[in-house]
């Protein structure tokens, strides 16, 4: 009988693979209910199904910051929602507004506005809501997000209600004080600066106040939460029990951005980041709480476009001012997008309610019982859309999808360097594609749209089967079908080498 997407299991079942499912991949969404799903299907960061679609931009109105993070230099944006080392800069909440509208009338698939820095958004909330304010004036359909330490979360809780803010992000590190002074030095509070341990157990009380009270108004909450190793990784399995015992919505573990050259005090010292490795298994063991996010792109304070894609650059100031925007026909443009993914959504939903024995290309289809063949983890170089659209020497990061029987999903995404730069600096090269065979490591396959003779050798010599053929296709629809190539060529009857297990297991 055919399974309907809402009876597929809440969790993967036990001595699956852990991976709790990406935000709300398709089949999740179909199973919330209906007022969750319609505040979430089009929000890229929310569903996972949704950043194939979506995009989402950020208006860096907010300089001023309350604490200190230990992985922050206050020269640059703020790096709790943020690629660290990047500056954006700062716009008034009407530049702001035209910006958004401008964006919004170029990229139809525009659905949220956030607000992330480069400080805290409700350290400086006159400018974060006259933002809001403005922009709901002039096009409502666009939701509103916003991302923050905490520190004042409870005392803008009404106010955010008020602005009919859905979605509201809160970066929480740490549930003991103890963990949160080796993370913030201090915090600026009641007009004076608190260090260590007291500073931690007021944030941390704030934080808690503010999810509690957030929830208690139905706003969608996700929890931020930095792995530092050695600091809070083991720590962050009990803040994903307590965050969803309080109702929060998403739990997104992002790994430590630490480069001496950021001059944050976590790189000067040489706190190192997490592997992927050990993020992935984080995320897998906190997964067993909740839902997770395993797609986040770390954007910056001023990103625009899909996650994943910057094009910030097509929308300085200076460009905007000389586009004459037709709002209405943008609205009309939005509102035909959105239907167009909408009707999409439905086609496959139906196909896999009819054909439950077929193996459809599809995210959270159920090939036929009878396919056999273990699970396998494949990298695809993207450069967004949902689609195998990047060459792999210019591949910023790699999505690793775990591919089986029971299809694919996302479970992870891993930052590489460019090796690809032109011959003359071939040593540097050589070294950075070593680097991305590392990165790369565990994965048997990875598809991208094009690749050169020299990483193709580099990489089958390390155990790795590089693959151009699928180039611009859906990357649902690829991977599964490199994986039924992999198991029609008998590579996954063969005992497994453990690649995939070593990650489950832990
Ligand atoms: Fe921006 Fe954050 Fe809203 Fe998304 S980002 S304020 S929830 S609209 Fe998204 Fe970017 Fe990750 Fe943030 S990918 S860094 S989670
Ligand atoms: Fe930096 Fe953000 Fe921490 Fe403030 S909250 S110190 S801007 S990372």
């Amino acid at each position: 009988m055919a399974l309907h997407v809402s009876e597929l299991p809440e969790h993967p079942p036990a001595g699956g693979c852990s991976a709790g499912r990406c935000g709300t991949d398709p089949a999740r969404l179909a199973a919330l209910p209906e007022d969750m799903r319609r505040r979430v299907e089009n929000h890229p960061c929310y569903s996972e199904d949704a950043h194939r679609h979506f995009a989402r931009m950020h208006a860096a109105v907010a300089p001023a910051c309350n604490i200190q993070c230990n992985y922050c230099n206050r020269k640059y944006d703020c790096a709790n929602e943020s690629r660290p080392g990047v500056v954006s800069e700062v716009l008034t909440p009407e530049q702001a507004v035209r910006k958004t509208l401008a964006v919004a009338a170029a990229i139809p698939q525009l659905s949220v506005l956030g607000i992330a820095g480069p400080g805290d958004p409700l350290a400086n909330p006159e400018r974060t809501f006259a933002t809001f304010r403005l922009l709901a004036e002039k096009a409502p359909d666009i939701k509103l997000c916003v991302s923050t330490n905490g520190l004042t979360l409870p005392e803008h809780v009404d106010e955010l209600a008020r602005h009919n803010i859905e979605h509201v992000t809160i970066t929480i590190n740490c549930i003991d004080p103890e963990i949160g002074a080796e993370i913030y030095p201090w915090i600026f509070w009641r007009n004076r600066r608190v260090r260590g341990r007291a500073a931690a157990a007021i944030l941390i009380e704030q934080q808690q106040k503010g999810l509690e009270k957030l929830v208690e108004r139905g706003i969608l909450v996700k929890i931020n939460s930095v792995m530092i190793p050695g600091v809070n990784d083991e720590h962050l399995k009990a803040v994903s029990r307590t965050v969803k015992a309080k109702g929060a919505f998403l739990h997104n573990v992002m790994p430590l951005i630490s480069d001496a050259a950021h001059g944050t005090l976590y790189g000067v010292m040489g706190q190192r980041a997490p592997t992927a490795d050990e993020l992935a298994r984080l995320q897998d063991a906190c997964a067993g709480d909740m839902q997770m996010m395993r797609h986040c792109r770390q954007c910056r304070a001023d990103a625009v476009g899909l996650l994943g894609e910057d094009r910030g650059d097509e929308f300085t100031m200076e460009k905007i001012a000389a586009i004459e925007v037709d709002h209405a026909a943008a609205l009309a443009r939005r509102t035909a997008f959105r239907a167009q993914v909408a009707a999409e959504r439905e086609a496959p939903r139906s196909i896999v309610e009819t054909v439950a024995t077929a193996v459809q290309p599809l995210v959270f289809h159920r090939p036929a019982k009878a396919a056999a063949g273990r699970a396998v983890l494949i990298a695809v170089a993207s450069k967004g859309g949902g689609m195998v659209n990047e060459h792999f020497g210019h591949a910023r990061e790699f999505l690793i999808y775990e591919v089986s029987a029971g299809g694919a999903r996302l479970v992870e995404r891993r930052a590489v360097d460019i090796y690809c730069r032109g011959s003359e600096q071939c040593d540097e090269e050589t070294n950075a594609l070593s680097r991305t065979i590392r990165v790369l490591q565990g994965c048997e396959a990875v598809l991208c749209a094009k690749i050169g003779i020299e990483p193709w050798g580099r990489l089958e010599a390390a155990g790795i089967v590089p693959n151009g053929e699928h180039g611009m296709e859906k990357i649902e629809d690829a991977v599964m079908a490199v994986w039924r190539g992999l198991l029609t060529t008998g590579q996954l009857g063969r005992a497994t080498d453990g690649r995939l297990e070593r990650r489950i297991s832990a």
